[in-house]
């Protein structure tokens, strides 16, 4: 029996991810604050060849809500990340138009030796989904994400939205599946140390300063009342003369 591709779906809290696994995987797990495994599951891709794969749904990032810490979830997305089994593939969620979001995972894309992959979803008032990776790409692309598929995985009770949401979602999987097969390779561990340094530039917050940032600010300080002190001497001189 072949192993399945792992991928990690991570991304801000609220962003889809669960409902991404869900679609992907035709099971329905219960939507919920905590990481979940999902069961392998098969697929007959287009082309005549077979996709077996296994989502790891991470816990959702920077929660508005009292439930846990940041930190503490951000902690267990690291511990997720340099899992010994490694993954073939991230895929990065995120909501359009807030590409704030994704900025602050730049460092993690950049430091990751396994492909990343992300997916905006909310696309369902674009026609067609992709026009807005063709007028977005560009600013991800040159941080290292292999490629942007543009989706919608939306659920509603009302029948006339959901009439909208189900064939953009049954397009979506498709996409979101197609990118799978291209860019997972086999499994990588992500570096535990690669991982620590995540983490430490995850912390810095303008609240807790470093003990460089510190530094720098008093360098810059000094170096501000030299420059007074030399500028006072030159006109002090000038006046004398
Ligand atoms: N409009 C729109 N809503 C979406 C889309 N995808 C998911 N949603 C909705 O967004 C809400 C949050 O989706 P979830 O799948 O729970 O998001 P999540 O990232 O798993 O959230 P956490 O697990 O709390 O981090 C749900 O109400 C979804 O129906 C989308 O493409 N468009
Ligand atoms: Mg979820």
């Amino acid at each position: 029996m072949t192993k399945p591709i792992r991928i990690l779906v991570f991304g801000l809290a609220g962003s889809g991810k669960t409902s991404l696994c869900n679609t992907l995987s035709r099971q329905a797990v219960e939507f919920s604050s905590s990481y979940h495994i999902y069961e392998p599951f098969e697929e007959d891709m287009r082309l005549g060849y077979e996709l077996k794969v296994q989502l790891i749904d991470a816990v959702g990032l920077d929660k508005a809500s009292n439930e846990g810490s940041p930190e503490g979830d951000f902690k267990q997305f690291i511990e997720l990340l340099t899992d010994s089994e490694g993954y073939s593939l991230l895929i990065h969620v995120f909501r359009i138009p807030r590409i704030a979001q994704v900025e602050q995972y730049f460092e993690l894309v950049a430091n990751s030796p396994i492909p990343i992959v992300l997916v905006a979803t909310g696309c369902e008032a674009i026609e067609p989904m992709s026009q807005w990776k063709t007028d977005n790409f560009h600013i991800f692309k040159k941080f290292g994400y292999k490629d942007l598929v543009c989706t919608c995985f939306a659920k509603s009770e009302r029948s006339d939205l959901e009439s909208l949401y189900a064939p953009l979602r049954a397009e979506s999987r498709w996409a979101v599946l197609e990118a799978i097969s291209i860019y997972a390779k086999e499994p990588i561990l992500f570096p535990p140390e690669k991982g620590s340094i995540v983490a430490k530039k995850q912390d810095i917050s303008p609240e807790s300063p470093t003990l460089l940032q510190l530094l720098s600010t008093i360098f810059q300080m000094v170096q501000q009342w030299l420059i007074q002190q030399l500028h006072q001497l030159f006109t002090n001189k000038k006046e004398k003369k």
